[in-house]
């Protein structure tokens, strides 16, 4: 049996972050936790680069442009979508949800969803930095986790000459 587990460290690490300007104080926070997360975790400020785009909306198409440079390790995507009074909510949490899914499985590559949806502006403040922790920092530790897993697992998998699905025995 073999088990893995992704190491957090950031040594060497390239890391990308988009960041939306919609509800900007919260996510100024949001932004600051991962910040704080990547540069404690080891990855050094020159290897991190920052997009902004106006709302969650745009996050997967910016986080593609991003992976598809093939500059970095893993991506943070921070954002805060909070609930109004019609159902634009659902459609811009439920598209920046589903497309940095999409854009994380099109590269390959770990992106932190570090997109808070909240009922209202006290539920965000409690996950950017209050009661709730702070989902920027949590994302961007996801992020390196997933990193150090493939990292590991890509490792595993050199280590075989012949892949199990064409095996002839
Ligand atoms: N964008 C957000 O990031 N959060 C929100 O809460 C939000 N609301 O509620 O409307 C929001 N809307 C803007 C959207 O992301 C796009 O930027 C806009 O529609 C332009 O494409």
């Amino acid at each position: 049996m073999a088990e893995f587990n992704g190491d957090p460290s950031g040594e060497g690490r390239r890391i990308a972050v988009v960041v939306s300007r919609f509800n900007e104080e919260v996510t100024t926070r949001l932004l600051d936790g991962a910040m704080k997360c990547l540069l404690q975790h080891g990855v050094k400020l020159d290897d991190i680069d920052v997009a902004w785009v106006p709302g969650a909306w745009e996050l997967p198409l910016a986080a593609a442009q991003m992976l598809a440079s093939e500059r970095y390790d893993a991506l943070v995507a921070v954002g805060a979508v909070i609930r109004g009074e019609t159902p634009h909510f659902d459609y811009v949490a439920g598209a920046a949800a589903t497309g940095l899914a999409a854009v994380q499985r099109e590269y390959g590559m770990p992106v932190g969803f570090g997109v808070i949806t909240t009922n209202d502006d006290a539920q965000a403040e409690a996950r950017s930095g209050g009661a709730h922790g702070n989902k920027g920092w949590e994302a961007a530790l996801a992020a390196l986790e997933m990193a150090g897993l493939l990292s590991g697992l890509d490792a595993i998998a050199g280590q075989f000459d012949e892949p199990r699905n064409g095996a002839t025995d």
